[in-house]
């Protein structure tokens, strides 16, 4: 029998384009999901080769988050250990996703619910598809936001709106996500494929490592003091100024023509 991928993995033009794929479960994530996802993450961190993320889900939905048909308290024995899931699947794999010094872009194709949405929430930059929808589902089944949810949405939206979201699990729009600052932009469901491509691939051809460091900045900046994060900025210019894409910034400025980085 032909095995299934549960993430449809494929590189073009340096982005490494990851596409969930379990469509008949909305791709909610089973034991290898998890794995394969998780994997395709880590080769994003050491493959020179990848200089950006795509990430996106096939069919109609993006993500459901976990995958409750494996989770069945029906089928007797002992009730799971969540803390032990938390720990061996999902914290990894947001941890891998928030310190991957390269972009990574979320497509958000149709609903994203629970751990679903959070994944999206925790890449750089959020396209959804104007019918797509995010549902912190967790309080419906008597959980809490995790993958990361109880401490970007707070951080996001202010205490008020992540409260309402978390304990209500109504469905957020993309068009008032984007509003709420909460995603970058909704957009056509058809445009979509095409604009996320586009950003992923534009982001691709910039200066990785200048790139990189500019999302640990940004990242960092909410938990610590100004003066910290001065220190921290100085270091990282160093670094920066230190690469030959800004030698080459510098140089193509000079020469008025556009800037060819490699990304190093
Ligand atoms: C699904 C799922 C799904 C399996 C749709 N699983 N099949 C961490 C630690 C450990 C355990 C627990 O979880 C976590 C983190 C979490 O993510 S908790 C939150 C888990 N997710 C949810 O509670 C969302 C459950 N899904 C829904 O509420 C709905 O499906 C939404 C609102 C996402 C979409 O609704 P519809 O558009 O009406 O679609 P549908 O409900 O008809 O779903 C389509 C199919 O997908 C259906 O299967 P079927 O065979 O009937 O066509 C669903 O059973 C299946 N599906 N989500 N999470």
């Amino acid at each position: 029998m032909l095995e299934i991928q549960t993430v449809i993995s494929e590189i073009n033009n340096g982005v490494l384009k990851l596409t969930l794929n379990r469509p008949d479960k909305l791709n909610s994530f089973n034991e290898e999901m998890h794995l394969s996802f998780r994997a395709e993450i880590e080769r994003a961190h050491s493959e020179k080769a990848v200089r950006s993320v795509l990430l996106t889900g096939s069919g109609r939905g993006f993500c459901a988050g976990q995958d409750l048909g494996d989770r069945d308290p029906r089928k007797g024995g002992e009730r799971s250990d969540l803390g032990h899931t938390i720990e061996t699947f999902y914290n990894p794999t947001l941890r891998l996703i928030r310190s991957l010094e390269k972009p990574i872009i979320c497509a958000v194709n149709g609903v994203a619910a629970g751990a679903g949405a959070n994944i999206a929430l925790a890449c750089d930059i959020v396209l959804a598809a104007r019918s797509a929808k995010f549902i912190q589902a967790f309080s419906k089944i008597g959980l809490i936001p995790d993958a990361g949810g109880s401490w970007s949405l707070p951080r996001i939206l202010g205490e008020p709106r992540a409260k309402a979201l978390a304990l209500l699990g109504e469905p957020l729009t993309a068009e008032q996500a984007e509003s709420w600052g909460l995603i970058w932009k909704a957009v056509d469901d058809a445009a979509l494929p095409e604009e996320a491509t586009a950003l992923a691939e534009k982001l691709a051809t910039g200066p990785t490592v200048g790139l990189g460091l500019t999302k640990r900045l940004i990242q960092a900046a909410a938990s610590q003091d100004l003066d910290t994060h001065l220190d921290m900025e100085r270091d990282c210019q160093q670094t920066a100024g230190f690469t030959d894409d800004y030698a080459e910034g510098v140089i193509a400025f000079l020469e008025k023509r556009p800037a060819q980085f490699r990304g190093e």
